[in-house]
């Protein structure tokens, strides 16, 4: 492909799908047009690659998750093609901006947070290695929301991200799905067989938009498959003597179109919204039925259907995948009581990504019988069974059945069920799987020792070390070839590098670049003026409690009394930026929202501290956000309460671009911190025992800690006497959940040992020789955490799947 091939290609699209030429065509039509002839190649492939993996019966994976969140693809998708180069020239020949041509893509923003992205970051992966893996997921119609920020506070509008076509997706109507929901069961005998007869139930249509996921130099393009909820005329029974019949017809269709209407806002956080609930029934439903179609068709027995399909589940959201799978194997296709039991929990497989009590799902039983009456007497079923075998062949667990039970008080706990229908159970970085052994999931460790195992959380370097910071990609390559694309662990052949000054020099070039243009973008949007030479912190993430962007503040504030106490004082001056989301029902989030404004607004128009810091909180923080902010971090905060975070995904990111953590003993931060050394990394706070030990004893006395420190005790007061807002506001929630109600998330206690590791900080970036050897040495580093190394893992220990090469398709 050259630029007079594709500037030919790109006229005739214009023509051919919006009658216009060049000259003529809107921004949006030029992004449309690239997307058509993009299509017309990765088509092509698409197809060959089901093909290959039909014809070779290839074992697949099915990765059934409630949340992808992609952001944009045309580049991602371009730069696997590798063809970003060539489409950039030609825009730009034919004066066309290639960023703005991009930006008319829409952030598909179908997830929260870590866990959303992890399943996109997955895809690509996936489709890069050559693997047989599919995405189940819903096509809602509205993302997470647009984070607005009014007079400080947090508003919400909706995403209506499918506006415009989404470009890449493909809608199935010959693959649709009829989901039933409610109704009865009427049980039989038939020759002395038991049937189970499902009446009166709502139908709903399940319609399949495929998207293409598209490998790295290679002919694999895999499918994320997504689903919409949609009516039909056909079920509903239209009277000509009822004059009321269309508005019921117009009722009834809202009321399916809601399934797969909006996106749950929360994040690590559970509610058990019945709506919800019939969402995940939906893409349970929907993904096993499409994958038992397609599985009939290689004329296999039911028997062998784990030599074929695995099925992951992504946390508990999907675990329905259970009680599902056996309905379809007992009730459709006749299966006896254990050989169904047998087929399903080879089949399915497990991934805790939380220990917090707030978000592990328990459903009250009456809200599933009422919703899928069959589902519920196969879980009771498998509850009895269950609970029957820990008495028989665990007496020493007997008194702990009704914790252990998977329907218990009138609930039923999602993480049970998951355990127990499936063969593989997984956390997701070293520290939260050990937690989960001999912690949390304890006494199902006893039970399952085997199926417990851990699979560290991993990014795809392709997106964002690549395509976000392709000056740095550039100056490695330089250094070291070109092999560490395709084998991301060669990135330590850069670490004899970490103390050569020229090198370091072209780092540091990169940085310096990297934090322009993210400067320009802040000047553009918040009319803030940002030191060139200032550190660049960065605490992105959704918010929350334990995610400590309290604490970050609490230290922003202690610099800015500093600054006020000694008006002469030698800092180097930070910038302080945050990202995050809140719930829409978090108060106590939305509240931080609002202090992280109140502060910005002080210091930000203060005549002396503004010269040495600076506070930011970008609006709207989501994917293609990120790719501007993580190239031009010089810090990373990673500070969450010491067992809370299951693992992160943005440490990897930010380090990746040479980023030094700021962090506490949690989630992959541990590991980042093997790999690095400890001279690498500043690590803090109080480890994940002593905050088990906190509240084993429950001795952690908050108010001691404000007693004690007068730093923390001027940051705290300033919350309360107005200092930070008019008359009309205060902060003083944020005080009381502190001190009134013992400071749920510690952040009294780490407070001292956070502000020595800030110094340090600071004085080590004053020497920047030192800094950038340390930021090398974490890029080096980095390859440890690239998603395909995490990949691989699942696939040969847990999936059991093997790389198959898709030919080149032979029009192309
Ligand atoms: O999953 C990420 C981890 O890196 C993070 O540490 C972890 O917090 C995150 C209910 C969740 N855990 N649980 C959720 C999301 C939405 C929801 O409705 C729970 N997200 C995580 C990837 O492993």
């Amino acid at each position: 492909m050259t630029v007079d091939n594709l500037s030919q290609l790109l006229k005739e699209k214009l023509t051919s799908s919006f009658g216009k030429s060049l000259e003529e065509a809107t921004t949006k039509e030029v992004f449309q047009s690239i997307c058509l002839i993009m299509k017309d190649s990765i088509h092509p492939n698409w197809q060959m690659t089901q093909q290959t993996y039909d014809e070779n019966e290839s074992k697949q994976v099915y990765y059934f998750s409630m949340e992808f969140l992609l952001g944009r693809m045309i580049e991602t998708n371009l730069l696997n093609m590798g063809l970003l180069d060539v489409y950039k020239e030609t825009l730009t020949s034919l004066e066309f901006n290639p960023e703005e041509v991009f930006k008319e893509e829409h952030d598909a923003g179908l997830g929260n947070g870590g866990l959303g992205r992890l399943a996109a970051c997955f895809l690509d992966s996936l489709a890069s290695l050559q693997l047989p893996g599919y995405g189940m997921g819903i096509r809602y119609k509205y993302g997470l929301f647009q984070q607005k920020v009014v007079n400080g506070y947090q508003v919400e509008l909706p995403d209506y991200w499918l506006e415009d076509e989404y470009m890449w997706e493909t809608k199935r109507n010959d693959k649709a799905i009829e989901v039933r929901f409610g109704g009865t069961v009427e049980t039989t005998t038939i020759n002395g067989e038991l049937h189970f007869q499902h009446h009166d139930y709502e139908r709903v249509l399940a319609i399949p938009y495929d998207v293409p996921i598209v490998g790295y130099d290679n002919s694999t393009v895999n499918t994320l498959r997504l689903w919409s909820a949609e009516s039909t005329t056909n079920h509903f029974h239209f009277h000509s003597s009822r004059g009321h019949d269309y508005y019921h017809y117009l009722d009834y269709k809202r009321s399916i179109e809601k399934i797969s209407e909006f996106l749950y806002p929360d994040d690590s956080y559970y509610e058990g919204k019945i709506l919800r609930l019939k969402q995940q029934y939906f893409l349970v439903s929907a993904g096993l039925q499409s994958i038992m179609q397609k599985y009939k068709k290689r004329n296999k027995p039911l028997q062998e259907l784990s030599k074929h399909v695995v099925i992951q589940i992504n946390d508990t959201h999907p675990s329905l995948v259970v009680p599902e799978l056996m309905r379809i194997l007992l009730d459709d296709e006749r299966l006896g009581w254990d050989e169904a039991w047998a087929i399903t929990q080879e089949t399915v497989a497990y991934t805790n990504h939380t220990t917090l009590s707030e978000a592990l799902e328990k459903w009250p039983e009456d809200m599933i019988e009422t919703l899928f009456p069959r589902l519920y007497q196969i879980i009771y079923e498998i509850n009895e069974r269950f609970c029957k075998m820990l008495w028989f062949d665990y007496p020493e667990l007997r008194e702990k059945i009704p914790e252990m039970a998977i329907l218990a008080y009138g609930q039923i706990h999602m993480a049970h069920l998951a355990m127990v229908g499936s063969f593989s159970i997984n956390g997701v970085a070293k520290l939260h799987t050990s937690i989960l052994k001999d912690r949390v999931m304890k006494p199902f460790h006893i039970v399952y020792p085997d199926r417990f195992n851990n699979k560290t959380n991993g990014i795809t370097h392709r997106r964002w070390l690549l395509n976000a910071n392709p000056g740095l990609a550039h100056i490695i390559t330089e250094a070291i070839g070109t092999d560490w694309i395709k084998k991301p662990e060669q990135l330590v052949s850069i670490l004899p590098y970490a103390t050569d000054p020229a090198f370091q020099d072209l780092v540091a070039r990169v940085k310096h670049e990297n934090k322009q243009n993210l400067a320009t973008y802040i000047k553009q949007h918040y009319n803030l003026t940002i030191d060139d030479e200032a550190i660049v912190d960065v605490h992105i993430k959704r918010l929350h409690g334990y995610k400590r962007q309290l604490l970050n503040l609490f230290h922003i504030i202690h610099l800015y009394n500093t600054c006020l106490e000694n008006p002469s004082i030698k800092m180097t001056p930070r910038i302080f930026i945050f990202g995050a989301k809140a719930a829409p029902g978090y108060t106590f989030a939305k509240q931080v929202i609002k202090l992280t404004n109140a502060v910005a607004e002080k210091i930000n128009h203060h005549p002396t501290v503004s010269k040495h810091l600076k506070v930011l909180f970008l609006e709207n923080y989501q994917v293609t956000l990120a790719e501007k902010i993580i190239p031009a971090a010089d810090v990373s905060e990673q500070i969450s309460t010491a067992s809370k975070e299951a693992s992160g995904t943005g440490n990897m990111k930010l380090m990746m671009n040479g980023a030094l953590t700021i962090g506490t003993q949690d989630g992959a931060n541990v590991e980042i911190g093997e790999y690095v050394g400890n001279d690498n990394i500043f690590t803090f706070g109080i480890t994940s025992e002593e905050v088990f030990q906190y509240q084993m004893r429950g001795d952690y006395r908050a108010r001691d800690y404000y007693n004690d420190d007068r730093r923390l005790r001027n940051v705290m007061d300033l919350l309360v006497n107005q200092h930070f807002s008019g008359d009309d506001v205060d902060f003083k929630d944020i005080f009381y959940s502190l001190l009134y109600n013992n400071d749920e998330y510690f952040v009294l206690r780490d407070f001292d040992s956070y502000l020595s590791s800030q110094q340090r900080v600071d004085q080590c970036y004053q020497n920047q020789r030192d800094w950038l050897q340390k930021s090398i040495v974490n890029i080096g580093h980095s390859g440890a955490f690239s998603s395909d190394r995490t990949i691989r893992e699942y696939a040969e220990e847990i999936w059991k799947i093997q790389p198959t090469t898709v030919p080149t398709h032979p029009i192309l």
